[in-house]
């Protein structure tokens, strides 16, 4: 049996905007004819997937009547049994209407900041509907150019009454929800408020009800503004508030590209899925493992399923090789050979009788200088690890 096969169990999932992406980008239309939900489904689950998500207006087209989204809802269900497919997350489109073009829960004009809870409380009685447990924020168009037009504390203290209204309206509702908020720095505004996941942490503990919200952190996203999104997620774990995450791949100081999940820069990706997998022996994320990425324009229909397995692929091949990493006994006794349990005590902590003793350690400046750390013997062996050139 192939050990790379991806299978329930593995919780990979796919966005329908993700699989559906037609391959339309600024300059061009789109490359592919667009597929329905439900063909999506099986065919999602014909390649090993084990859930589906979605923005409301992925199902239901903007506008639709009450009786035609209940036909869709019905149609998308039955999809779903029908293949075994679960819908882990789901979100509101507040990016692509032209009342949203100066942002949705920071806008100016109270009438939009109006629509968009409107828009969002349905999108939320659709996610739960179809059984979503996490519900995603990206705010794609809550930023500015013109930056005199509002003052940024204004519009982080209406991002704030927006995210505080609907953890009221999950509670009062009684839904087992969480929200999970998404960061960027730009694009497609030239810059988007609270652009980093750690601007996200720090926004989240400045909320009502900060216990029901954490972060969604994108790879593509920590990446365009050059910073390392193993860090930003090991920080979201610490605090356990890793509540989501959305894999792809992306080139330092590019647009938002979105790329097949390993495509670039397979050494952050390895780092990543050791952490995430926990094969240094911490704690293992246990959320969905979401592909929020599509299938380069040149692809035909074919190409984007290569795509969505590649993704899942890629993702199998990296736990493997992070787990022959971690059981290399050289790779443990290099990490671990500078560990001293007396004095990671006596540094635990300030209380006065160990601060004295601390104080009173004859320690040798310039011996700890002179010791080179084997990081360069450390980082060939997991080079080679990931080539699998050893194990
Ligand atoms: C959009 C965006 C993504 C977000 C999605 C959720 S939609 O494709 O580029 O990063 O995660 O709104
Ligand atoms: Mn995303
Ligand atoms: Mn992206």
């Amino acid at each position: 049996m192939d050990p790379f096969q991806p299978t329930r169990d593995d919780r990979f999932s796919f966005g329908l905007w993700t699989v559906g992406n037609p391959g339309r980008d600024p300059f061009g239309e789109p490359v592919r004819e667009s597929v329905k939900p439900t063909q999506l489904v099986a065919k999602l689950a014909e390649c090993g997937a084990w859930g589906v998500n979605l923005h409301d207006n992925d199902l239901v087209p903007f506008g639709a009547s009450a009786q035609e989204r209940d036909r869709i809802v019905a149609d998308f269900k039955s999809a779903l049994d029908d293949h075994g497919m679960v819908v882990p997350m789901a979100t509101t489109n507040l990016f692509s209407h032209p009342a949203f073009r100066d942002g949705a829960f920071t806008a100016n004009d109270p009438a939009v900041r109006a629509f968009a809870l409107q828009k969002s409380m349905d999108a939320i009685d659709l996610g739960v509907e179809l059984g979503a447990r996490t519900y995603v924020f990206w705010g794609g168009r809550e930023g500015s150019e013109a930056d005199a037009c509002r003052d940024p504390r204004e519009a982080l203290r209406r991002m704030r009454a927006a995210i505080d209204y609907l953890c009221a309206y999950v509670k009062d509702q009684g839904y087992d929800l969480v929200f999970a908020l998404e960061a960027k720095p730009n694009e497609p505004r030239g810059d988007i408020y609270l652009p980093t996941t750690g601007a996200m942490l720090a926004f989240i503990a400045s909320l009502e009800h900060g216990e029901m919200v954490g972060v969604n952190p994108e790879v593509a996203h920590e990446h365009m503004a050059g910073l390392s999104f193993v860090h930003a997620v090991a920080q979201a774990m610490e605090v356990d508030k890793l509540f989501h995450i959305d894999l792809n791949a992306q080139r330092i100081g590019r647009y938002d590209q979105d790329l097949r999940f390993g495509s670039e820069d397979l050494k952050q990706a390895f780092l990543l899925v050791r952490l995430l997998e926990g094969t240094s022996g911490t704690a293992r994320y246990e959320g969905p493992r979401h592909f929020d990425a599509h299938a380069y324009r040149s692809e035909d229909l074919e190409g984007v399923w290569d795509f969505a397995r590649g993704c899942m692929r890629t993702y199998k091949i990296l736990v493997e090789r992070a787990r022959a990493f971690d059981a290399d006994p050289e790779v443990q006794a290099l990490i671990a050979e500078e560990r001293d349990a007396k004095l990671e005590g006596l540094c635990a902590g300030y209380e006065r009788e160990r601060a004295t003793t601390l104080r009173g350690l004859d320690l040798d400046p310039a011996a700890l200088g002179r010791r080179g750390k084997q990081w360069e013997r450390l980082d060939q062996w997991m080079t080679e690890h990931m080539l699998g050139a050893r194990s």
